[in-house]
């Protein structure tokens, strides 16, 4: 159905706006450095590198918490800009490559697929829920909500009207895998709302080839819908991927992510591709160029690489 092989965009954010480790805007050029564009190039696709988008005029304003709510009007207005240009580049059959930058983003790249793609499901890989609303959240770190927003959960915020005033993600179009580290507030959203989630412990369980076959099976059962992939690297356990803001043991191994990765690209579903929370100044040398090797492997697999 869907063949993007001829162009592939990789778009680059900067945004540490979501989160409180200074850091993470450094992520999207770690993984240039580590030669990812090359790699993509090498495995036949056609790859325009947008550069790093700046959005100096947001970081000029002032931006006090609104509630619990850490820099708000920042977030909200470089996920409003992400939105248009992700969604600019699916208009043009090209697949959106999101390089974070925090997962706060993917208000901005999940919001542009369906622009584009109404009919789109999201497989959100991560530790963390981010589901939490302006009166659940702990920390108040938005990159924490993200998923609020989009479902349209939390809609108390007028400077996110944005997001939640345009055509939501319904919540059987979610499935989540990897999860480990989600607040009381987020299981009973989760709950109330019948949102599917895989946590490692059904990782464990059934093992992950299971784990993905169901996971799509609830978002995709007839395999026809397109597939955004959000991919937050704190999904891997720590020994594996430790150059991230927020780790949390117990996660996926190096193989159990890449097998997500292929799995989805073998759908031929994939329309774009997050990779979120990698902060090059979080862990040591080796466990930094650990990290950004990972990370460029991981967007392979989604992206074609075969093992054969
Ligand atoms: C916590 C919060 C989170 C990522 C940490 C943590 C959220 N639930 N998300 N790291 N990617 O602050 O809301
Ligand atoms: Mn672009
Ligand atoms: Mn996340
Ligand atoms: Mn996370």
């Amino acid at each position: 159905a869907f063949n993007w092989r001829e162009t592939i965009v990789e778009t680059e954010w900067m945004d540490n706006g979501g989160q409180l480790h200074r850091g993470v805007e450094d992520g999207p050029i770690s993984l240039v450095g580590g030669g990812l564009i090359k790699q993509l190039k090498d495995l036949g696709w056609q790859v325009n590198f947008d550069l790093h988008h700046q959005f100096e005029e947001v970081n000029a304003l002032a931006d006090p918490p609104i509630g619990k709510l850490r820099n708000p009007r920042l977030v909200a207005s470089v996920t409003e800009s992400v939105a248009k240009v992700v969604g600019g580049h699916a208009k043009n059959g090209e697949l959106p490559v999101t390089l974070g930058g925090d997962h706060s983003l993917a208000m901005g790249t999940i919001s542009g697929t369906l622009e584009q793609h109404p009919d789109a499901c999201v497989v959100w890989i991560d530790a963390h829920a981010d589901i939490n609303t302006a009166e659940t959240t702990g920390s108040g770190n938005i990159h924490g909500m993200p998923v609020s927003f989009l479902l349209g959960i939390e809609t108390s915020v007028p400077q996110f009207a944005w997001v939640t005033g345009k055509p939501l993600l319904k919540a059987d179009r979610l499935v989540y895998i990897g999860l480990r580290d989600v607040d009381a507030g987020e299981k009973r959203i989760l709950k109330e709302r019948n949102i599917k989630a895989f946590s490692m412990h059904e990782v464990d369980k059934y093992g992950i080839g299971k784990v993905v076959k169901m996971a799509l099976d609830h978002v995709n059962p007839k395999r026809d819908r397109p597939i955004h992939l959000s991919f937050d690297v704190d999904a891997l356990d720590p020994s594996v991927a430790p150059s991230t803001g927020t780790p949390a043991r117990g996660g996926l191994t190096f193989r159990e992510g890449h097998y997500i990765c292929e799995e989805i690209w073998a759908t031929g579903l994939l329309v774009a591709l997050d990779l979120m929370e990698v902060n090059p100044s979080l862990a040591d040398p080796t466990g930094i160029q650990q990290t950004v090797t990972i990370e460029c492997s991981l967007v392979r697999s989604a992206l074609g690489e075969t093992l054969l």
